[in-house]
């Protein structure tokens, strides 16, 4: 992966700011006209997102989440682009409606699903830390649901142990899948066994800070797995897939000495060319701004049952 200084871009960067002005107060008016917080899709000017209806969750922390510009202008999402900035910069045109997921393999009840299907009413914000592999790392609110209650309502056979995941393929919207270099073979795939799929911290994500889902964080529909490097949270999910042997994964193929299929986030084992034991914080200034790496990202009560006598080393 590139590893590259931050410099979090503003939303004024993004937008031209009479337009970014102009919306806001559009968005102002609309929502006090209506006297409500959930605007009905045809309410949103271009490039708004619409308010999700939200509840708490005891799975938060406490930790002060990483700023909006943070977190929507300094991304990864190598389809855009492998620069930090690309993603907000060329992700906006992508067309996340209508969406369909396909869910197949050992299930009871396969079927390409309507997102609207598929994401409920209302979602829990979920304040997680997010470890990137590249050794950075931020808090982020998400908003969405269990990935477990997903895979009970579709009915999961007996004899299956994985769960696959597959991004959206669409070059004429991705630049990233265009032209004569490719970062990486499309779709992006990933995977988890199927009890760190079912365990309740693994969340599909619809939205952040209370919103729907910005394209550049893989907007609609991404997956949300706190204990794990970044990467293993894929993004604008169109296929879900129950299997009994282990997929195969992106970063894996790419580069498999470097990034296994576990990558749970372990400050004692180190990435071939780089220490895995401190993470900059994105949004904490140029100086200073590092902090210690935790085990399991600090989740370590949560889940280190799930690899009871697993060698961590060999299972990177
Ligand atoms: N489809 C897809 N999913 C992806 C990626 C990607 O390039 N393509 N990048 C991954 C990496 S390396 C990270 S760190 C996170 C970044 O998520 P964020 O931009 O929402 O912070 O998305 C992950 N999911
Ligand atoms: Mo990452």
């Amino acid at each position: 992966m590139v590893y590259r200084p931050a410099r979090p871009i503003r939303s004024s960067e993004i937008t031209p700011k009479h337009l970014w002005l102009d919306r806001r107060s559009l968005m102002a008016g609309a929502a006090a006209a209506a006297g409500a917080t959930l605007l009905p899709a045809g309410a949103m000017a271009a490039g708004e997102r619409a308010k999700l209806s939200t509840t708490p969750s005891k799975y938060s922390t406490d930790l002060k989440p990483t700023s909006l510009e943070s977190v929507t202008g300094y991304n990864n999402y190598y389809e855009f682009g492998t620069g930090k900035e690309d993603p907000a910069q060329n992700a906006g045109t992508l067309t996340t409606s209508p969406w369909t997921v396909k869910i197949d393999g050992m299930v009871d009840k396969p079927g390409d699903y309507a997102l609207e299907d598929i994401v409920p009413a209302t979602v829990e914000e979920r304040i997680y830390r997010f470890r990137c592999v590249e050794a950075w790392s931020m808090v982020i609110p998400w908003n969405g649901f269990e990935l477990s209650s997903l895979l009970n309502k579709v009915g999961v056979q007996s004899g299956a142990k994985f769960v696959a995941f597959e991004t959206l393929v669409r070059p004429e919207e991705m630049p990233g899948q265009r032209g004569f270099f490719q970062p990486l073979n499309w779709p992006y795939v990933e995977g988890l066994r199927l009890d760190e799929a079912m365990h309740p911290l693994t969340i599909l994500a619809n939205g952040l800070y209370g919103e729907e889902l910005p394209n550049q964080n893989g907007a609609p529909l991404r997956l949300v797995v706190p204990w794990k490097y970044g990467f293993k949270s894929i993004k604008s999910i169109v296929r879900i897939s129950l299997t009994d042997k282990q997929p195969a994964t992106t970063w894996n193929m790419a580069g498999p000495r470097e990034y296994g299929f576990y990558s749970n986030v372990n400050p004692k084992v180190d990435h071939p060319r780089w220490s895995q034991a401190e993470e900059r914080v994105i949004g904490a200034g140029l100086l200073g701004g590092t902090q210690p790496t935790l085990m399991f990202n600090g989740y370590e009560e949560e889940v280190a049952s799930l690899y009871a006598g697993m060698d961590l080393k060999a299972n990177y």
